[in-house]
């Protein structure tokens, strides 16, 4: 039997495993479910947004683990939802292809092994014209999920956190973790993001320090908090937040980490954060940052599914991901 390719970059394909599980039970003639209409990428003749699975969560150092069981989760959850969203009235059932790439191997004993696998594979998806949304795995894989952006645009980019936290430590005890990933973005010796385009989008406490606060600060970043969100309105935050990634870049990287979301509701990751934001905010943000043409890529981070005893912070992943389909067509008619 000869192999199948389908969009899957030569070069990469031996670096990603296919994930074979959506299939839809119960049919309704009158709905399609989301796992009805993506595709296997080595079945696909033509993607406009991939999704790439990245199973690692050994750069999780300060909580519990078990974001490496995210990808599957959060594509279990997926898989039921449908097509159709009447509050912003879009159908992902036709006008946008979806391909499914599979999972990256990730090594959990070797981060920088994973990390290099994961920016060779979404620099060569990115390549080929395909915007990856990528499902974690823990923070600490938004250094390879952005960079391989950098790597396939010619020109500065603007990153958008949305998250509880800077991650922009130094290292955690001299090593790379879920608390680095934005500082080695902006200290990367390419120079594609500037800290004028960076943008820290959810911000609680009391998890979080001055001296990083200042630090960002400092290089010119913009920080909307969890608080400005609930005073000041999600339209206000989405809107200040793309015109500082846009102005003067080529392409805008979003990074949705879910433990933006309040602990209250969002107890299944490494980090739960009281006081964060309500699930119609982030999906809102989603939709509002997503839908922005110059988005070239993007991921979801730290869904841990063995913390998840309701099942709810999995299940409100899984929306983050099928609203981002959604303001991917809206970006491709606009
Ligand atoms: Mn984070």
């Amino acid at each position: 039997m000869t192999q199948q390719h389908g969009v899957v970059p030569a070069g990469v394909r031996d670096l990603v495993s296919p994930y074979g599980g959506y299939r839809v039970d119960i049919e309704d003639e009158y709905d399609t479910n989301v796992g009805e209409m993506i595709e296997a990428a080595t079945e696909a003749d033509h993607a406009d947004v991939g999704i790439v699975g990245i199973p690692f969560d050994a750069g999780c150092v300060a909580g519990p683990r078990g974001s490496r069981a995210g990808p599957t989760g959060v594509r279990e959850k997926l898989t039921h939802g449908t097509c159709y969203n009447p509050e912003i009235e879009v159908d992902i059932s036709e006008g946008i292809d979806v391909a499914d790439y599979g999972n990256v191997d990730a090594e959990q004993t070797d981060l920088p092994a994973t990390h290099d696998r994961v920016e060779r594979v979404l620099t060569a998806i990115t390549r080929s014209g395909v915007v990856p949304f990528s499902i974690g795995g823990d923070h600490s894989l938004t250094y390879p999920t952005a960079k391989a952006m950098m790597n396939a645009v010619d020109g500065q980019v603007g990153v958008i956190n949305v998250d509880a936290h800077h991650d922009v430590r130094h290292s955690h005890g001299g090593e790379l973790s879920a608390g680095t990933p934005f500082r080695r973005l902006l200290e990367d010796d390419a120079g594609q993001l500037d800290g004028e385009n960076f943008v820290e989008l959810g911000l609680s406490g009391w998890h979080n320090s001055q001296y990083y606060l200042d630090w960002v600060h400092d290089i010119g970043a913009t920080v909307i908090t969890a608080r400005d969100v609930h005073k000041g309105g999600v339209d206000d935050a989405a809107t200040r937040a793309l015109s500082a990634a846009t102005d003067g870049t080529e392409a805008v990287f979003v990074s949705f980490d879910i433990d933006v979301l309040d602990a209250g509701v969002a107890s299944g990751t490494c980090a739960p954060s009281p006081g964060g934001l309500l699930p119609w905010q982030l999906l809102e943000l989603v939709f509002q940052l997503s839908r922005d043409d110059r988005v070239r890529g993007g991921d979801l981070m730290e869904v841990a599914p063995p913390l998840d005893s309701t099942g709810a912070t999995t299940a409100i992943g899984a929306a983050v991901v099928t609203q981002f389909l959604g303001a991917r067509k809206v970006a491709a008619a606009e």
